[in-house]
């Protein structure tokens, strides 16, 4: 339908035409309109939440304007567009994020105080938008605040859970998980109810002919539902650009349901299926690097692929260009194999409903696509059995087996004779049940495939993807080392680092070009600068402490060192180790005269991080790690010389409050587990110094760095398997202070020891699978040296700047352009500022 505005009448549409508040006056007047209309309140009724609320419209509103005005450009310039498919987007609070990046943060502020309130106030206020778990969702994020940032034209699509990540509670040391409601009130989300999808389930395949003759396959039956548009603006850093984030909702689609199963008049059946429909998109997957191949979930996945791409190709349709020009308009990344269906369902789309042949479709699916590898943990690769895939989609499954067939037969073409290999690379296991290897899928369905980390992505080429390097070539592979965004991760996280950062480089050009940073170093030797950067530190560190006052009631020393570990708590990130190391710890100082104690460095080891619901080892660690702080905490001889503890409900806004208080922070896991990790780049751009295994980014941010001014520790990834298959084949003796630590948890000294067994025996005897006891000696000795170098306050210092000065790499921005010109291909178009 043409819902243009004829030529005549356009005249009074421009004539009215809003423009968003431009000074303290306007926001004023925006908020105040807000509370009054929108929220049907008043000034007698007006509380930091309505102003919160208040405060959010009036940027929401300048922010669609943006939008428009981008959408526009983008539309008219008829530019290829990257579409970002995700299912999760960790976002976190919005309202700080836009007022930075707008760069009217200090009107809203002044505007604020005159009504009454007082800005931090008011940003606490914002409920987290959590649907993510971890690095994952958080890379999303930081990727879409890059893309507008850069003026890429850029979509995020993904899934409007109703319940993000659960909150966590610990109850008597224990994880408690409540859900996550946070739609109560979401200012960010423009519901869009024109925009929808028909989404199709079940059903059977009808194998006829058309017209001209030809074989055609249609999928029939079965039943709908209809996804809902929601709208995310994204503001990017001073620019006009703000992209699209859009996240969709399940709703039934009534009428359109296969009556057949119901009884007509059913009341009761029918509101079940409504409940049935919203179901879709109502929960986030707790799991981080875990495939629990669940069919809800499966069908998450195909409803949020199938909406998006209809939309994609609907936009694509609207240029009137030729089907063989779709990859020189659209590139769709796949942020995992989550959304892999995508693959199959474009090749649908091409050769069952617009005709063309599966050759032809073929090219354009593998030019349109890119697949990111986050992980090698094999219980984290997705596979979903054939009879799942068969029952949800029989068609799919049908083109999944002809895609599978045609390259099989490729490869069997290069390399004749070779059984095993095409065992090993089909995309259908061959085993009971059989199952479709989503990874396989994407790798074959596009036409780069990355990794995160450089020790990640050869570690894809010579392990879990090897086959495919030899049958693809090298090219195919690369690799884009991750980055997270200055705007967010320094410059709201920290403002008075930023600062201090800006009034040395000159201006705050360093939040558009991360290597400015470098200018810094030249500062090194300056004396009122370093007395500055520390005393930003402290004033940090005395922020955390009073968030661990309230939250937990444990008094923390701030001068004390802070040495952090925050993120999902996983067997393979070894919180285990770290807190055995704090057992190891508090052994020692009970050993030694109140004399020598006093030698010692008073520590805090701070940990926080959410374990999936139903991982019970996980769970067994966030317990032993409170059992151990109620010890430590209380003992007298301790003191302030160590405390443990646990903070509440990790994410996105409390690492915000954590990451720049942080003097040592720890990224250990098992050499070649960890994809990349990136708070590991937050830390240390935030001044913090980091303690970790020649993992993920750690190499690279070593190499950037210098390793001088980080704590390597621990075995090397080439040497893990040799070290695994000594466990089990060889005699595996466990380190003695290791062997130590055990034994005085199972004296009772935390608690009942047979609470923390299964910690024990996984490393004594069940192979020590994550090598916390071959890792456990150097990881003390290090902590040793990290002593040392703290009580030199001087040189720490020193180490800190000269860290910050050269992380210039790590911002997402590098990342963004590498995938713009190296998978993408894809220009940054500007919008021209408002007039
Ligand atoms: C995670 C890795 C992290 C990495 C992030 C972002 C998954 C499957 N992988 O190391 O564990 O930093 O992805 O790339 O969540």
């Amino acid at each position: 339908v043409e819902a243009s505005i004829p030529e005549p009448q356009r005249e009074a549409w421009l004539k009215h035409k809003t423009h968003g508040f431009k000074d303290k006056d306007g926001f004023e007047r925006e908020v105040v309109r807000h509370v009054e209309t929108t929220l049907a309140r008043s000034m007698f009724n007006c509380d930091e939440s309505a102003a919160y609320s208040a405060c959010s419209l009036a940027f929401r509103d300048r922010l669609i304007l943006e939008w428009n005005r981008t959408q526009q450009r983008q539309t008219y310039n008829d530019s290829k567009r990257l579409y970002y498919l995700s299912l999760e987007f960790l976002m976190g609070r919005a309202l700080d994020n836009a007022m930075l990046n707008v760069g009217q943060k200090d009107v809203a502020k002044a505007g604020l105080a005159e009504l009454g309130f007082r800005i931090e106030d008011v940003i606490e206020q914002e409920h987290d938008a959590a649907l993510g778990n971890g690095g994952l969702g958080r890379l999303a994020a930081c990727f879409l605040d890059s893309l507008a940032s850069l003026n890429y034209p850029a979509w995020g699509y993904g899934l409007r859970y109703r319940y993000g990540i659960f909150k966590q509670e610990i109850i008597d040391g224990y994880q408690v998980e409540v859900p996550d409601y946070w739609l109560d009130f979401n200012p960010w989300e423009f519901p869009r109810h024109d925009v929808t999808v028909d989404v199709q389930f079940y059903g059977y395949v009808h194998k006829t002919t058309d017209e001209s003759g030809k074989a055609v396959a249609r999928w029939e039956g079965g039943e709908t539902v209809k996804a809902v548009a929601y709208d995310v603006p994204i503001p990017g850093y001073d620019t006009p650009t703000t992209n699209n984030l859009r996240l969709w909702s399940s709703k039934a689609a009534s009428g359109e349901f296969d009556f057949q199963k119901f009884n007509s008049g059913d009341y009761e059946s029918s509101v079940a299926d409504q409940q049935r429909a919203e179901t879709i998109s109502a929960v986030l997957y707790p799991n981080d690097n875990l495939d629990r191949g669940k069919e809800l979930r499966l069908k998450q996945q195909y409803f949020w692929v199938a909406a998006s791409l209809y939309d994609i190709v609907r936009r694509f349709k609207k240029t009137k260009r030729a089907w063989r020009e779709f990859p020189d308009q659209v590139a769709i990344q796949l942020n995992d194999t989550h959304p892999t269906l995508a693959i199959v369902e474009l090749q649908r789309i091409l050769i069952d409903l617009e005709g063309l042949e599966w050759d032809e479709a073929w090219n354009i699916v593998t030019n349109t696509f890119g697949y990111t590898n986050h992980t090698v943990l094999p219980e984290a690769l997705e596979k979903w059995s054939v009879g799942l895939v068969q029952h949800l989609l029989p068609r799919h499954l049908q083109i999944i087996y002809d895609i599978n067939l045609f390259f099989l037969q490729s490869v069997e073409r290069a390399f004749p004779d070779d059984r095993d290999l095409l065992r090993r690379v089909s995309i259908i296991e061959e085993s009971q049940p059989k199952m479709v290897r989503m990874a396989f899928l994407a790798i074959v369905g596009s036409h780069k495939v990355n990794g995160v980390a450089e020790l990640h992505s050869d570690l894809i080429k010579t392990t879990i993807f090897k086959d495919f390097v030899a049958i693809f070539g090298p090219d195919k592979f690369t690799n884009v080392t991750n980055g997270v965004t200055p705007r967010r991760w320094l410059h709201q996280a920290n403002p008075k680092l930023s600062e201090l950062i800006a009034s040395k480089t000159g201006d705050q050009e360093y939040l558009k070009d991360l290597s400015h940073l470098n200018k810094i170093e030249l500062h090194l030797k300056d004396a009122a600068f370093r007395k500055e950067w520390a005393a930003i530190k402290h004033a940090n560190k005395v922020r955390l402490a009073e968030h661990i006052k309230t939250t937990t009631g444990v008094e923390v020393n701030p001068s004390a060192l802070f040495d952090v570990q925050v993120k999902r708590i996983h067997e393979y990130k070894r919180q285990q180790m770290n807190i055995f190391g704090v057992i190891h710890r508090y052994l020692t100082l009970k050993s030694l005269s109140p004399e020598e104690r006093k030698k010692y460095q008073p520590r805090v080891s701070i940990f926080g991080g959410k374990a999936a619901p139903g991982y019970w080892m996980a769970k067994q660690i966030i317990h032993l790690i409170n059992s151990v702080g109620a010890v430590v905490n209380n003992d007298k001889d301790i003191g302030d010389l160590l405390k443990v503890v646990f903070v509440e409900d990790y994410n996105v806004s409390k690492a915000e409050m954590i990451i720049p208080a942080s003097d040592i922070s720890e990224h250990i896991s098992t050499a070649g587990t960890e994809a990349s990790g990136t708070s590991n780049m937050k830390f240390v751009l935030n001044g913090g110094l980091i303690i970790g295994t020649c993992d993920g980014a750690n190499i690279e941010i070593t190499r950037e760095i210098g390793e001088n001014n980080i704590f390597l520790f621990g075995n090397l990834a080439e040497d893990v398997e040799d070290l695994r298959h000594s466990h089990t084949y060889g005699s595996h003796t466990i380190d003695p202070d290791l062997a130590r630590v055990f034994e005085e948890i199972e004296k009772g000294t935390f608690g009942d020891s047979k609470d923390f067994a299964a910690l024990i025996t996984a490393v004594r005897d069940h192979g020590d699978y994550y090598l916390v006891s071959d890792d456990f000696h150097s990881y003390i000795e290090t902590h040793a040296l990290v002593d040392e170098a703290y009580k030199n306050q001087e040189e720490w210092i020193t180490k800190c700047i000269t860290s910050v000065a050269r992380m210039g790499f790590f911002t997402s921005d590098r990342c963004i352009n590498e995938y713009a010109d190296g998978i993408w291909n894809i220009e940054p178009l500007a919008v021209e500022p408002a007039s």
